[in-house]
């Protein structure tokens, strides 16, 4: 476990993301069908634009709405009818929420309308591969970007889901993203890089790449990491997606371990618990390595600032 490192994110307007000092969470809004986990659920804008209100309510200090399912073998959807989606979205939620919005596209059109609709984060699980154009629109708007790890698309994802060193290679080519990125126009320190857990990724390729999360340090850019339900996290008696809370509660804790952000889930009140617990045990690790690497080991840990409780 490294020292997780602390940034400063501007967005184009309000105040700036403050990422290190605590874990962020970031609420999943999926307007969409065919989501694998919530597909069809919140597909009506006022009911998307509801649960978006009761995921800030929960404790969500993001929300990514998303309007393209990215499951695996997922057809894609023309760009208006994703426009269709989101763009209500997001339009019913300007202006009556404290947290940063963020859009889960891939494309140009898409992220346009909805940083015109307010969203000031572009999530882009393409990593910058799909629409050329997208680069331009967040260079313009100033819009934070995450750049998150995949090979092939939702269709055929799992045909280049060969690596030598998982980690090495995330890294690798989150780096040349973030230098495409810039080159591009955008500005290095709105970026973060997401290892992309699940995309072209098999389960044990999604484990090694939790894993090596400490690599991505490297990149110097803050980390996000979406576990959320997802089929990696299947255990042997398997309820489906819904029934891997505790899974994720799992593999949120191993995250932020290992130096995650932000994490983006889909059961917010839970996770934000989950989080605040793994960041105590965060900071008295850190502390205790302080001490173990003064020299003084043996010596106490400096205390945790007290909660005190009964039990
Ligand atoms: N996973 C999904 C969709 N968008 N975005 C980022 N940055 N990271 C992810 O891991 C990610 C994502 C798929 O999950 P969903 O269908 O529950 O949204």
């Amino acid at each position: 476990m490294q020292a997780r490192r602390c940034y400063t994110l501007p967005l184009p307007a309000g105040p700036p993301l403050v990422l290190g000092a605590r874990t962020l969470v970031m609420g999943v809004v999926n307007v969409t069908p065919d989501s694998f986990s919530d597909g069809g659920r919140w597909q009506d804008p006022g009911r998307a634009a509801d649960h978006a209100l009761a995921l800030e309510a929960a404790g969500a200090d993001l929300l990514d709405v998303g309007g393209e399912s990215t499951r695996p073998g997922a057809d894609p959807v023309p760009a208006a009818e994703e426009l269709r989606r989101v763009v209500p979205v997001l339009e019913r939620l300007a202006g009556r929420l404290r947290a940063p919005l963020s859009v889960d596209t891939s494309r140009a059109a898409v992220a346009r309308a909805a940083v015109g609709a307010g969203a000031a984060v572009v999530n882009d699980v393409s990593g910058l591969r799909r629409d050329p154009g997208l680069v331009g629109v967040v260079a313009e708007s100033g819009a934070a970007l995450v750049i998150m790890h995949s090979r092939g698309f939702s269709r055929d994802m799992y045909r280049d889901a060969c690596y030598g060193d998982v980690g090495a290679e995330v890294a690798r080519e989150l780096q040349a993203s973030i230098a495409a990125a810039v080159a591009g126009g955008a500005d290095r320190s709105r970026i973060l890089v997401d290892p992309g857990l699940g995309f072209a990724k098999r389960t044990g390729q999604s484990y090694a790449a939790l894993a090596a999360l400490g690599r991505l340090a490297a990149l110097d850019r803050p980390i996000l990491v979406g576990p959320s339900r997802k089929s990696f996290l299947a255990g042997r008696a398997d309820g489906g997606p819904a029934d891997r809370d505790w899974a994720t509660a799992a593999a949120v804790t191993a995250a932020i371990l290992e130096g995650a952000h932000v994490v983006r889930v889909h059961r917010v009140r839970e996770m934000r618990q989950v989080a605040e617990v793994a960041d105590r045990c965060r900071a008295a690790l850190e502390a205790r390595r302080r001490v173990l690497a003064a020299g003084t080991a043996g010596a106490q840990a400096p205390a945790l600032a007290e909660t005190p409780r009964s039990v």
